[in-house]
């Protein structure tokens, strides 16, 4: 009876129902088809569209993470990660001599895939893609069986689809995050689910992986807008990785941590856990076929994308009417938003807090009518004429605008001194999953983020791996493609505090 409470309330209905005797229970529970589903599923299994789409992600997460090797959390971290030697040696994207043990090779590149805040996001909310890929990437080099592009892309998306499922264990889980930062909530079961797939690991062992990184999980959500955001998804992808390689080892967990509320429930505050049913017989039903995620265009918090939207076209309304933008013609600014404390930040001081300002963002989207990397450039940031139009913000919480990125809407009013009144609203920018990035333009960002690292060849190479990876004979060719550098490969990207 000492296992039965510990194995928690959600168990009850199975030992007291009429079913059959414990271990028969255990079999029946939620982490056990966890389990059961990563060791079980097979190539055939993915679909067209799940292939697409994950390739989507895949070649973004790259894109954005070499340009990350170049920020200073980038080297922060890489400066850490540098005084661990092992014989096993994985490499580190944008750099063409370094390698790394795999757990540090994980850890510095996904780093760098969120060192901006330029990373892939799904719905309910997480940045699914950076968790997963360089743990797999980092543990394909040292795998002397030497996985295919195939194996790569299967494992990949059973990292993303276990974060899928997790997610929907909660409807808390669906709107702006308020306590963790989800990619350490479900990205480290992520990148626990995909290694495991990648090692060949055992239904059980694959259990035991999880239940292992569901003790790396969670980070406060008071670090976003800090240098230590960055960390989550790079401690997403080491830690699943290396609770994979421990249940290898043949370390246990405890083998019903899905179904407790003790055990992954502690992250959500309304934990109802499924089961992730894998039949032969019947076709598996991906979660990312329906729900695609959301690609940005500007490095910033995906809230941030309806903020510039919206500010971009009130300003052109002005335009039109006054003939030209001026500062001293605004009165007043006023941004209606979702409630958000995390993305609310009147005066930020700090490359990372301008990432997490509505009031930012909307302001310079207003001043300089286009959104690039160096927007948010020291120099850029204690402009004058910033300063002055930040001031001029409010920020007004409608009540019909809940904060999901399901739901959001952006609706930016400039009152002019002579009392003219110009208001844009955006339900869906561009990138959204709802409107998403053409093909063109979201190989257009890669090669455009890329270049600034790779040489041409690298580029090439690493979009031609990425389209044709499921034909690949040795994933790790791609690994090969992020370390053709051009140029010096120092920090480029302002990313100090001011
Ligand atoms: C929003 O802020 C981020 C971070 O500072 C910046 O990268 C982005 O360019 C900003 N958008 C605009 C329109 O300024
Ligand atoms: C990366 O791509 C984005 C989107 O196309 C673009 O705005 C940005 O300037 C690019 N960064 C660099 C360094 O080229």
């Amino acid at each position: 009876f000492l296992n039965i409470s510990l194995y928690g309330i959600k168990y009850k209905h199975f030992f007291w129902g009429g079913g059959g005797g414990v271990k028969e229970s255990l079999d029946a529970g939620i982490t056990a088809s966890f389990g059961a589903a990563i060791h079980g599923l097979s190539p055939p299994q993915l679909t067209d569209g799940v292939i697409n789409r994950s390739k989507r992600m895949m070649l973004d997460a790259l894109g954005v993470g070499l340009m990350g090797t170049r920020t200073a959390v980038f080297n922060k971290a890489l400066a850490y990660s540098q005084m661990f030697r092992s014989d096993e040696r994985s490499s580190v994207w944008g750099k063409s001599e370094l390698t790394l043990p795999p757990y540090y090779a994980a850890f510095v590149n996904g780093v760098a895939v969120h060192s901006m805040d330029f990373d892939d996001t799904w719905h309910p909310a997480t940045h699914p893609s950076g968790a997963v890929l360089p743990a797999l990437l980092a543990l394909a080099e040292t795998l002397p069986r030497r996985p295919s592009g195939l194996d790569l892309l299967l494992a990949f998306n059973v990292g993303i689809e276990v974060q899928g499922r997790l997610m929907r264990f909660s409807s808390e889980a669906y709107n702006i995050p308020e306590r963790f930062h989800p990619p350490s909530v479900v990205g480290v079961m992520g990148s626990a689910a995909a290694s495991a797939k990648l090692l060949g690991l055992s239904p059980a062992q694959c259990a035991h992986a999880l239940a292992i990184a569901a003790s790396s999980a969670g980070a406060p959500l008071a670090n976003a807008a800090t240098q230590t955001k960055p960390l989550h998804i790079g401690n997403a992808a080491r830690k699943g990785l290396e609770a994979a390689q421990l249940a290898w080892l043949g370390l246990e967990g405890n083998p019903a941590i899905l179904d407790n509320n003790c055990g992954f429930g502690v992250y959500y505050k309304d934990y109802s856990p499924s089961a992730m049913a894998v039949s032969a017989s019947a076709d598996f039903k991906w979660i990312l076929e329906d729900q695609d995620v959301a690609f940005k265009r500007i490095p910033a918090h995906l809230g941030m994308h309806w903020v510039v939207d919206a500010a971009l076209e009130a300003r052109a309304k002005l335009e039109n009417t006054a003939g030209n933008f001026d500062l001293s013609q605004i009165r007043q600014v006023t941004l209606r938003v979702p409630p958000s404390k995390y993305v609310d930040c009147p005066f930020p001081t700090t490359e990372h807090q301008a990432r997490h300002s509505f009031q930012f963002n909307g302001s310079s989207a207003l001043l300089d009518n286009e959104v690039t990397v160096s927007s948010f450039s020291r120099a850029q940031m204690n402009r004058p004429a910033l300063k002055e139009l930040l001031s001029k913000v409010e920020v007004e919480t409608p009540e019909d605008n809940p904060p999901s990125f399901d739901k959001m809407y952006c609706e930016v009013e400039i009152e002019t001194e002579r009392g003219q009144s110009h208001v844009a609203r955006c339900n869906t920018f561009y990138g959204h999953w709802r409107k998403p990035l053409s093909q063109e333009d979201l190989l257009d960002k890669f090669s455009v983020n890329a270049s600034s690292v790779l040489c041409t060849e690298g580029v090439e190479g690493v979009i031609d791996v990425v389209g044709n990876i499921e034909r690949v004979r040795e994933c790790s060719v791609l690994s090969s493609y992020l370390r053709m550098t051009s140029g010096p490969e120092e920090q480029r990207y302002s990313t100090r505090s001011l």
